[in-house]
């Protein structure tokens, strides 16, 4: 009996575990009711008498070291196999560092274009450098028109005919030039004018303007495109309105107010309670500019319209002061949908 304890002893000291299945493998070995300490004690009775007190107590001590071994080779494949889980889960979530988003105007300008890409608009793109005659002259401003003034618009050299442009109706003048009608477009970009900065104005902001030409293009049409866009980009239930203004290069011109998603027109402090808000101008392009451009206004005709991005952006976002677009604070921008990919 003592040289079976001590057999067993060596093999329990001598014993390798290393997975699930060989842990199993050492109880059914040492500790099963057929393992060889329980077997030990099926052949106690054997023991003579004299000796039981002795054997019984290395017994009971062999099973309990047997016990203690295979607790401990437990919690150690445990906690190994459940490191190893973690390396091998494809399942887990992927860590990302943080990825970035787009920018509130970046949102605002494709959700634009993307409403008129829908109905057969193509996008322009032109020089922010310009020369007079694609940002004033073509459009129709006279000589002395006050947005030809330096106080107005950048000129970036001694030559008065190189100037930062002002609106994005350059592009359209290009793409006149350049093509017969039917032309349907619309036109994203930066404009940069010699504003002082506030809330409300910037010297660098983003438009984007539209213009179509075909033969009977009519203010209609106009109308139709412009409440067509302000249900897609405020609301189904959206109401517009159009007021005469005047513009060089429309005749007639006008601008447009949507009603106050805020208040549904009943007239809150965002539309300063008149129910409306102003949110771009309009109109059926000047003849004159049409002739400038090389299209014949005998033949044809056309309709443009143009609006502040930062303006759209504010009144979607409830964005009180429009400097907070340009200084790319993260827990401004943070608070945008639009991841990149
Ligand atoms: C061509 C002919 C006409 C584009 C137009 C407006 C009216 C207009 C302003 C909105 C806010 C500029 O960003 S803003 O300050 N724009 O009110 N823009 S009609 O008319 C054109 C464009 C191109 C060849």
């Amino acid at each position: 009996m003592k040289n079976k304890i001590e057999e067993i002893k060596q093999q329990l000291a001598d014993i390798k575990v290393e997975s699930k299945e060989q842990l199993e493998d050492f109880r059914l070995k040492f500790l099963s009711k057929n393992g060889s300490i329980q077997s030990l004690f099926a052949d106690f009775k054997n023991v003579p008498k004299e000796e039981k007190p002795k054997m019984g107590q290395l017994m009971n001590i062999l099973k309990k070291d047997a016990q203690a071994i295979f607790d401990q080779l437990k919690s150690e494949i445990k906690s190994d196999n459940s490191t190893e889980e973690k390396k091998i889960d494809l399942t887990m979530p992927v860590n990302f560092e943080k990825p970035g988003a787009r920018h509130p105007i970046s949102l605002v300008r494709k959700e634009i274009i993307d409403i008129f890409a829908r109905i057969g608009f193509t996008i322009s793109e032109g020089p922010e450098v310009e020369d007079d005659f694609h940002v004033f002259s073509a459009l129709n401003f006279p000589p002395e028109h006050p947005a030809r003034d330096m106080q107005d618009t950048f000129f970036i050299e001694k030559d008065p005919d190189v100037v930062l442009r002002t609106h994005t109706s350059s592009v359209q003048v290009r793409v006149m030039e350049n093509t017969t009608p039917p032309i349907r477009t619309i036109s994203p970009g930066r404009v940069f004018r010699n504003e002082a900065i506030s809330a409300r104005a910037h010297c660098i902001f983003h438009q984007v303007e539209g213009l179509y030409v075909d033969k009977n293009v009519s203010f209609a049409d106009l109308k139709q495109t412009l409440m067509y866009f302000a249900k897609e980009m405020f609301g189904e239930e959206t109401k517009i309105r159009l007021r005469p203004s005047y513009f060089p290069f429309t005749e007639p011109s006008a601008e447009m107010d949507v009603s106050c998603n805020i208040c549904g027109g009943k007239g809150c402090n965002v539309c300063k309670y008149t129910g409306w808000l102003e949110i771009l101008g309009c109109g059926m392009v000047d003849p004159n500019v049409l002739n400038q451009c090389g299209i014949d206004s005998e033949e044809y005709t056309g309709f443009a319209f143009g609006m502040g991005v930062e303006r759209i952006a504010m009144l979607k976002y409830q964005v009180k002061d429009l400097r907070l677009f340009f200084e790319n604070d993260l827990r401004f921008l943070d608070q945008f949908q639009g991841a990149i990919w």
